[in-house]
């Protein structure tokens, strides 16, 4: 019974976007506070979020996030964060390899280019740490065109093509593609999916690892992590949703 569990045998790990905050957006108080308040004093805890950290602090009220919770894993723990303090970084340019990326980069841009959409902005292809991430409507879009997209998508299916074409394309670069969130596709070598940061997590000794995440259907890019036997996975639909399911996890 996780009630019955002292904070440093629990841990509640949570996506950011769609799980503790609307897409994009910054936390509420009343989201923040509840975490705070009373999560933190029952479990220890920490964020997965696919976005770089600068989005997760953004998103979060700042940098001090990192003393907020007791672990940060940006870009699906790629960038991990225990206590304040960076512990991991890994570079996709080293892993990959300068030659594959620009294939794979030269090929997205080329694809991108052909597509007919509501509204095109900038920054189509952003080169982070860990993973790639890559945007057919641009990420310098603004909020509306953002929405605007997003409704598209869900018509047209576009990444959903995007994606079929990408794993077609190819097949032997040992790269994932996901979709995370509302306009882009993260992509990443095999195992760098949220599973990733479960290595920095597996080291305490926890008896119990709790997820809670939005996208935790196949092909989301809370699926990997929501599914592995190492973690007890929740689905939720909203902060709200997530907020009850604490309450109903940690007797609050
Ligand atoms: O929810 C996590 C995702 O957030 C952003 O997605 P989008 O801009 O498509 O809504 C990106 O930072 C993405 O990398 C990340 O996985």
């Amino acid at each position: 019974m996780a009630s019955a569990l002292r904070r440093e045998e629990i841990i509640c790990l949570f996506d950011v976007d769609g799980t503790l905050t609307a897409p994009r957006q910054s936390i509420l108080d009343s989201t923040e506070e509840f975490l705070l308040t009373h999560v933190k004093p029952k479990a220890t805890i920490g964020l997965v979020g696919g976005s770089d950290f600068s989005k997760i602090a953004e998103q979060m009220r700042g940098e001090d996030v990192v003393k907020k919770f007791d672990y940060v894993f940006a870009e699906n723990g790629l960038v991990a964060y225990k206590h304040g303090n960076l512990v991991g970084k890994m570079s996709i340019l080293e892993y990959v390899g300068e030659d594959k990326l620009q294939t794979f980069i030269n090929y997205a841009l080329g694809y991108m280019s052909k597509l007919r959409l509501p509204v095109k902005r900038g920054n189509f292809i952003e080169f982070r740490d860990g993973l790639i991430n890559v945007c057919p409507v641009g990420r310098s879009c603004s909020q509306q065109e953002r929405d605007q997209f997003a409704a598209y998508d869900k018509e047209n299916h576009i990444r959903e093509e995007f994606v079929k074409d990408l794993k077609k394309q190819f097949p032997d670069f040992g790269l994932v593609f996901a979709i995370g969130g509302q306009i882009s596709i993260d992509v990443f070598p095999i195992g760098w999916d949220k599973t990733y940061a479960l290595k920095f997590v597996e080291k305490d000794c926890y008896k119990e690892i709790h997820f809670f995440g939005d996208k935790t259907s196949p092909g989301g890019n809370d699926h990997e992590i929501f599914e592995d036997s190492r973690t007890i996975g929740h689905t939720v639909t909203s902060p709200e949703d997530t907020i009850s399911q604490l309450k109903r996890l940690l007797g609050l």
